[in-house]
């Protein structure tokens, strides 16, 4: 907090949530501490690198909290009632958007009140921008609880260059149209100059629905409004900072801390490794279920084998996500029960969320990692993982469902939906030679290395500021 803030800025990212989290000391002292998350992750480097300011929410309901600065950039925080924190972000967002955007693999709620105060919120972040952008400034609005915005903003500011990148899938034509207020969502993000995708695929969904509002033309990644104005969508596959994560995989601290942990776990001679929000997009139910019955038919061996999974505590208050959580330590449990060697449980669970150090020794000592979303925009953990692992002797196990596999292709790629293939696929990718591990691994690591964090923020800006 030594800078000032500045009343304005010359670049802007609009987020649902701040890149920190409030966090109350024992003495009663208040700290901001990162917080963990895909967005955050991919964001936080681009915005140390350009300066400028963040807006979004702090995290505490019916609080008030001042701008300041924090690490090379402004923090401008909007705040949000009880109220709206349920229905705009836990109703809203990730009990409508969330499901409707994942195939409805949960089932979407519709709530007339909830639209409400997504508009509301929507609304406050856009005069938030408003209020802090330069003349002429660019604003990059993100994810799926923003989608009104770029329209809002672009009514009060049309000086502005906004780009909006979508983080989750954009869903078929089939799914979208369900929603009772679909018009309103696409128009929000046709206020956009530039809309960013995962991959091709949503892009195409969500051009096949812009076309369709009265006026709409286009073809080839861009569309004509009736006021004239054009706006380009396109995939840029989000990514991390491979080099940043290779150096802290090989730091002497994570290097012990990595030597630590598979001590704790025993010393087994193959460690499999999953880590997630504990989501039901991230297939977690049926990864749990395909390496338990491996462990049932003593095709893996608890002796032997372990199978850590760490779940990231989420969206606790929405009523899937405590389902989700129950039904896995239940799951957890019977597993552990049939199969389980003296020394230790055939599956280490931990619902908890760890520090990046941890989660990097984790990387570490994972000789199988395995990444079976139902549906996921993109998957960062897959591309940390082969950021982490120098030695290339060890197997990626990707859904074919993950924004991943498009780049991923050399992956042990499964179904996550067919529990028999998965099975197959994990046991192959323990028993694989050397040889051919390290010929996957060499080619993923290059596609991670050379399509980095700062190429994807770069190839966004550059078209969203050239447009
Ligand atoms: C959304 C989209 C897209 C997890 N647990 C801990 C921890 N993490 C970090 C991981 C990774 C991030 O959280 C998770 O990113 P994912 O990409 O896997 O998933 P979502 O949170 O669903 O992200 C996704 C992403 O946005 C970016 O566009 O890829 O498709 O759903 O970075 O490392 N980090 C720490 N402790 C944990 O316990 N420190």
């Amino acid at each position: 907090m030594s800078e000032p803030v500045q009343e304005k800025a010359k670049f802007i990212v609009v987020a649902n949530r701040l890149p920190v989290d409030r966090v109350v000391n024992d003495d009663g002292s208040v700290a901001w501490r990162s917080s963990p998350g895909g967005l955050v992750t991919a964001l936080e480097p681009v915005m140390q690198a350009r300066g400028g300011a963040w807006i979004g929410w702090h995290g505490a309901a019916d609080e008030e909290v001042d701008p300041f600065h924090h690490d090379g950039y402004d923090i401008v925080p909007v705040a949000l009632s009880e109220l709206e924190v349920e229905r705009y972000y836990e109703g809203f967002s990730n009990a409508t958007l969330w499901p409707l955007y994942h195939d409805c693999i949960a089932e979407p709620v519709f709530h007339r009140e909830w639209w409400d105060a997504y508009q509301q919120v929507n609304r406050r972040f856009a005069d938030a921008a408003a209020a802090r952008a330069e003349h002429g400034a660019t604003v990059w609005v993100q994810d799926y609880q923003l989608q009104l915005v770029p329209q809002l903003l672009r009514e009060l500011r049309p000086d502005l260059r906004i780009g909006f990148f979508l983080h989750i899938p954009f869903p078929p034509i089939e799914l979208f149209n369900r929603l009772p207020w679909r018009d309103g969502i696409i128009n929000g993000l046709l206020g956009a100059d530039l809309v960013g995708f995962q991959t091709p695929g949503h892009g195409s969904n969500f051009l096949r629905l812009a076309r369709r509002q009265p006026g709409v033309e286009g073809a080839r990644g861009r569309v004509h409004l009736p006021d004239g104005r054009m706006v380009t969508a396109k995939a840029f596959p989000i990514s991390i900072d491979a080099a940043g994560m290779a150096e802290l995989a090989n730091s002497p601290k994570v290097l012990a801390e990595a030597r630590q942990l598979r001590a704790d776990l025993g010393d087994p001679s193959t460690i499999l490794f999953g880590v997630d929000r504990l989501d039901y997009s991230k297939g977690l139910r049926n990864r749990v279920r395909a390496v338990g019955e491996l462990f049932d038919s003593g095709e893996l061996d608890p002796e032997e084998v372990v199978f850590l999974q760490l779940a990231t505590p989420s969206r606790e208050r929405v009523k899937e996500y405590r389902i989700l959580r129950d039904d896995i330590d239940l799951l957890v449990g019977r597993i552990n029960s049939k199969s389980a060697s003296l020394a230790r449980s055939a599956i280490n669970y931990r619902y908890t969320s760890v520090s990046r150090e941890t989660l990097t020794g984790m990387y570490q000592i994972a000789d199988v990692m395995l990444v079976t979303p139902l549906l996921d925009g993109m998957n960062l953990v897959a591309k940390e993982y082969l950021a982490c692992r120098s030695r290339n002797d060890s197997a990626l196990v990707l859904s074919e469902f993950a924004g991943a596999a498009l780049e991923l292709k050399q992956a042990y790629m499964v179904n996550p939906y067919d529990i028999d293939g998965m099975k197959a696929t994990i046991l192959r990718a323990v028993r694989d030679s050397p040889r051919v591990k390290a010929r996957k691994m060499r080619a993923m690591r290059r596609q991670v290395f050379e399509h980095d964090i700062d190429l994807w923020a770069d190839s966004f800006l550059n078209q969203l500021e050239g447009e």
